[in-house]
């Protein structure tokens, strides 16, 4: 089961074919366009329900264990001694945890340990799961819609993390919850970005605003603007891939921050990274970056099925804790996923 908390129940939102009075005559609001011919064909039809809970689960798990079972095999002997101790502290390490994140699970464990009087691999593994779980809890934080309408949702990242993928899926998640969407095609480098999104528009049967070429600030103003006239309950803005290290692309995304807070003076209200899972360290660095130049509200981890190591969310919650609103686990609509911290370090040490 999916869910998001809502804190409002808005009504209905009126489809006015109207483009705010104010916004300059460039940007079209388009509904749906064509799907770009790489895609498979798209129907106005809703796709099937979302898998349950349990079934991705099983793919969060087959996806980590790949890689992270190196963490449960430290478990897998019959003491408990310092070469467990040493055999764990490289197994988090090599999970991507990072030092920090490492030296202070084992310190907990440590003390778990002694105060639980484990003698068992099995039980002191039990208390490693308590520990991460504990450790991940504060990144587990729902995204609440309805405070603000429309609630204006701007979406980063490197290029090719998922952004645009995860801003489909979670328009379908919205849409499902019967909020009214509007996507934002603020990648306006290159046409099969705007037409990638207008592929996920199109099958979740959403507005996007879109532009060719052009300034994303403008089309983001557009958007906020078109959403708050037509009574969109959610704002979703995709912006094209960058590098922290590339200083003028950085800057372009504070300009979209600026511009969208022009058009709706609460707004953005919700600042989003998206990390590809397999990202290793290099996640943390991205972490702190974009959060330094767009104050992060939340991350969206992807691609948790494929070769990811998973430890990377212990060092991220050591050492610069944004929330983790959704994982992906998977290229489909229904493959992303609500955090929860016991159940991924459950699956760490599968
Ligand atoms: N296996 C898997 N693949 C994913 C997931 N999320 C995204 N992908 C794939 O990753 C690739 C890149 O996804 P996009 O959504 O285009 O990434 P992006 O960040 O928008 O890329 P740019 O706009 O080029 O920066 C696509 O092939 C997606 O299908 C996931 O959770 N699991
Ligand atoms: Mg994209």
């Amino acid at each position: 089961m999916f869910s998001f908390f809502r804190k409002k129940n808005p009504a209905p939102a009126p489809e006015a074919p109207v483009v705010t009075p104010d916004a300059p005559p460039a940007v079209e609001p388009v509904a749906a366009p064509a799907p770009a011919p790489e895609h498979p064909p798209t129907s106005a039809a809703r796709p099937a329900p979302a898998a349950p809970r349990e079934s991705w689960l099983n793919r969060l798990k087959s996806g980590l264990r790949r890689t992270g079972s190196g963490i449960a095999t430290v478990f897998t002997g019959t003491r408990i001694d310092e070469d467990l101790y040493e055999e764990l502290e490289a197994a988090l390490l090599m999970a991507d945890s990072g030092v920090s994140a490492t030296q202070h699970l084992l310190t907990d464990l440590r003390r778990r340990v002694k105060e639980a009087k484990a003698t068992e691999p099995a039980a002191v593994k039990a208390l490693l799961a308590d520990a991460i779980a504990d450790l991940l809890k504060p990144l587990q934080k729902p995204l609440v819609i309805g405070e603000h309408k429309p609630t204006v949702i701007m979406v980063a990242g490197v290029n090719g993390a998922g952004k645009t993928t995860s801003i489909g899926k979670l328009t379908r998640h919205l849409a499902d919850d019967g909020a009214s969407v509007l996507l934002a095609a603020a990648d306006t480098f290159r046409a099969a970005a705007r037409e990638q999104l207008a592929v996920w528009a199109d099958r979740n049967t959403v507005d996007i605003v879109t532009q060719e070429g052009g300034d994303p600030a403008a089309v983001c103003f557009d958007a906020v603007s078109a959403g708050k006239a037509r009574g969109k309950d959610v704002v979703l803005v995709d912006t094209a891939g960058r590098l922290p290290t590339q200083l003028h692309l950085m800057e372009e995304l504070r300009k979209i921050r600026r511009v969208v807070n022009k058009a709706d003076a609460s707004a953005p209200h919700e600042v989003l990274l998206v990390i590809d899972g397999n990202t290793g360290q290099n996640a943390l660095t991205q972490v702190k970056a974009f959060d330094e130049a767009l104050q992060l509200t939340g991350l969206i981890i992807t691609k948790l099925d494929g070769t990811a190591k998973g430890g990377v969310l212990c060092a991220i919650a050591r050492e610069r804790p944004v929330p983790v609103y959704f994982i992906g686990v998977g290229e489909k609509l229904e493959d992303l996923e609500t955090f929860d911290a016991r159940e991924y370090a459950q699956a760490l040490l599968s």
